[in-house]
């Protein structure tokens, strides 16, 4: 299945979004679309499907980049191809000397892990990998196999190599947090960063275990961490939750253990690659207010091949899921790629001056599990006098999941820190946020817990609006000012079906069975559109609005400013509980069966559904059903 080869919900290495997702554009939305159609919905889980529409959203504005990064990640690919080509003639020559070649079967044709990767597995090796994959959700098979101290490709821009650092860098303390990691991967990460951090900087590594049930996180682990103390005295740490705290909680316990003047809060399914560390010092003497980020290249997690990712900043969209945006103009003026890149948000990872991240309240504890904690942050420290930026020469590759093996279903948790973000930081504005989760604003039913302590926190450091912040950081995000209501739409002819963006993107509205996707979200707005389907609400990146065509029964789906330019008819009236009548053509959304006896919306002259065409309907006389509206009418305010 095509989504499976994108990442869920990090936005660390949101695998494949800068290059490929550009070439396939809509088609994971239709896909999802035909296997909702197919009745498959239950297999996909919920993240899944949810972070696709970001996805999408999230790509388009690169799209008139597509050339130029296409070009580079295919010389980076053929690059990894030649090192993955020299390590396979490797593991074949050693494999002939010492067994026979047997006839490949494939005992696992359905798993991702054997599609490129597997080929001289005996049916025992083959068992043996797929069981550790499913449990973990990359290859640890292969990782138990590859040495430690692996060399990675530097994908670091040539001109990078160049520059050069003072000699008295602040001195920098590492952060690994986990959660039921394969030992190998956590050995990894601290040899690629002992390796290659300067050691006269490199002042201590603290593991933070967030309660692990893997057993060989354990005693092996601690018997590793004696091992590398006995080369490099003192360097390494290790603090275990004794319950589970969530990833939020478990960065603050490494920040609070920390003494070095840095920290850098990493994922443990790392390897640092040359020269990280440098950059990320040298900007921080120069100012301790800034808030940095490496750039991620992805480790496939199959084959463990490197694939270099090309430079973006980190944003969000109005669900907070965080997403790649497009490089700010005022740094490609620079003509410097060595240059540090203003960035709207932080992806997971990062780095800061420890004293400074304590002052503005280092992470929210009051995030659950994973997820919304990177905005939170990345809100704060905009809003109360720090910075945040993406450092080019700075690169850190990162292991994306396959799938996760534990919190399957991250998409409630994320709603509620969502609201919870909402609620300390987006003022006036947080009802965008419950409108994309299509949630009411009032009685959400949705516990995003205390929100005292950072609201007082947020008085004591005088910080600024999220209207400054949508102003002067990420005007890409636009509220919808205008917002009248948003929910379900149904027709009381049959209210187990909602309308529905349909398969086809852009195009027909069908009528479909209620679910919980945002397919089915409407919104209507004071000014007439009806937007169909997720909400967008970016600058540069229309909404769907349903319109009336003029001719025909069909009621289409069109990018809002496209459907105006082509004559199309997208103002409507509309009142709860009355009927939707096209302001130009009077005509009305209703439904009928086609020839199959399926319901489907169409546009006729409004018949028995509506008693009161027209604007002067008095309030007194309802609309006859059958007729739509809102099953649940949400108001923004
Ligand atoms: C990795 O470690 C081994 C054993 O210590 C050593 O022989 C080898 O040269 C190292 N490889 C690299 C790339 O540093
Ligand atoms: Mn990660």
């Amino acid at each position: 299945m095509l989504q499976r080869n994108f990442p869920k919900v990090l936005c660390i290495g949101l695998t494949l979004v800068v290059a490929v997702n550009i070439l396939l554009a809509f088609y994971p939305k239709g896909t999802f679309q035909n296997l909702v159609l197919g009745g498959l919905r239950k297999k996909l889980s919920l993240p899944l499907l949810e972070s696709d529409g970001a996805r999408i959203k999230s790509v388009s504005p690169l799209e008139m980049n597509l050339q130029p990064l296409e070009e580079s990640m295919t010389l980076a690919k053929k690059e990894q191809e030649n090192v993955d080509n020299i390590l396979k003639k490797r593991v074949e020559a050693k494999a002939n000397k010492t067994k026979k070649l047997k006839p490949y079967v494939k005992f696992f044709p359905d798993s991702e892990l054997f599609k490129q990767w597997g080929e001289d597995l005996s049916e025992a090796e083959q068992k043996k990998a797929e069981d550790l994959f499913q449990k973990y959700g990359y290859n640890v098979y292969l990782s138990d196999r590859l040495p430690l101290n692996r060399t990675i490709l530097d994908t670091r821009d040539s001109r990078c190599l160049q520059k050069m650092y003072s000699s008295q860098l602040p001195s920098l303390g590492v952060i690994l947090i986990f959660l039921d990691e394969a030992l190998s991967i956590i050995l990894r990460a601290i040899t690629s960063i002992i390796d290659r951090t300067p050691s006269r900087v490199l002042k201590e590594i603290i593991l933070v275990d967030d309660f692990s049930s893997n057993g060989e996180l354990k005693e092996d682990l601690d018997e590793q961490i004696k091992l590398y103390n006995q080369k490099y005295p003192g360097l390494l740490r290790i603090i275990r939750h004794t319950e589970r705290r969530g990833l939020a909680q478990a960065r603050n316990t490494g920040w609070e253990a920390a003494t070095a003047d840095v920290v850098a809060i990493l994922d443990s399914h790392i390897e640092v690659n040359i020269g990280w560390a440098e950059p990320i010092l040298a900007r921080i003497q120069e100012d301790n207010t800034v808030i940095v980020s490496p750039v991620f290249d992805n480790i496939n997690f199959d084959t463990f091949a490197l694939e270099k990712y090309e430079l973006a900043v980190d944003g969000f969209n109005w669900k907070l899921w965080c997403r790649y945006d497009v490089l700010p103009q005022a740094w490609i003026d620079l003509h410097d790629v060595t240059a540090p890149i203003k960035s709207p948000s932080i992806m997971g990872i990062l780095a800061a001056n420890r004293l400074f991240l304590g002052e503005i309240g280092s992470l929210d504890g009051g995030m659950l599990v994973y997820g919304g904690e990177n905005v939170e942050l990345s809100l704060r420290v905009w809003l109360c006098g720090g910075k945040i930026e993406i450092l080019p020469c700075s690169r850190v590759a990162h292991l994306e999941r396959h799938h996760k093996p534990y919190a399957l279903h991250l998409s409630p948790v994320m709603k509620r820190n969502a609201l919870r973000v909402a609620e300390i930081w987006m003022d006036k504005y947080k009802y965008m946020v419950y409108a994309a989760w299509n949630i009411p604003l009032k009685n959400s039913g949705i516990n995003y817990g205390d929100i005292s302590s950072r609201k007082a926190l947020r008085e004591k450091l005088k910080c600024k609006t999220f209207n400054w912040y949508l102003k002067n950081v990420y005007p890409f995000l636009k509220p919808i000012h205008s917002l009248v209501g948003y929910g379900r739409m149904k027709n009381s002819l049959d209210e187990t079906i909602c309308l529905d963006q349909g398969p086809e993107s852009g195009h027909s509205p069908i009528m479909f069975h209620c679910h919980e996707f945002s397919s089915q979200n409407i919104y209507y707005l004071l000014t007439g559109e009806f937007y169909v389907g997720p909400l967008i609400a970016e600058r540069g990146i229309d909404d769907l609005c349903l319109a009336d065509p003029g001719i025909g029964e069909q009621p289409t789906l069109e990018p809002c400013s496209n459907a105006a330019q082509n004559g199309l008819y997208i103002y409507w009236n509309f009142r709860q509980g009355r009927a939707v009548i096209n302001r130009a053509t009077k005509r009305c959304l209703e439904i009928a069966k086609d020839t199959s006896g399926t319901y489907v919306p169409v546009l006729q002259v409004c018949t028995t559904q509506v008693l009161c065409p027209g604007t002067a309907c008095s309030p007194q006389v309802p609309a006859k059903p059958p007729v739509f509206k809102f099953s649940t009418f949400r108001k923004p305010t």
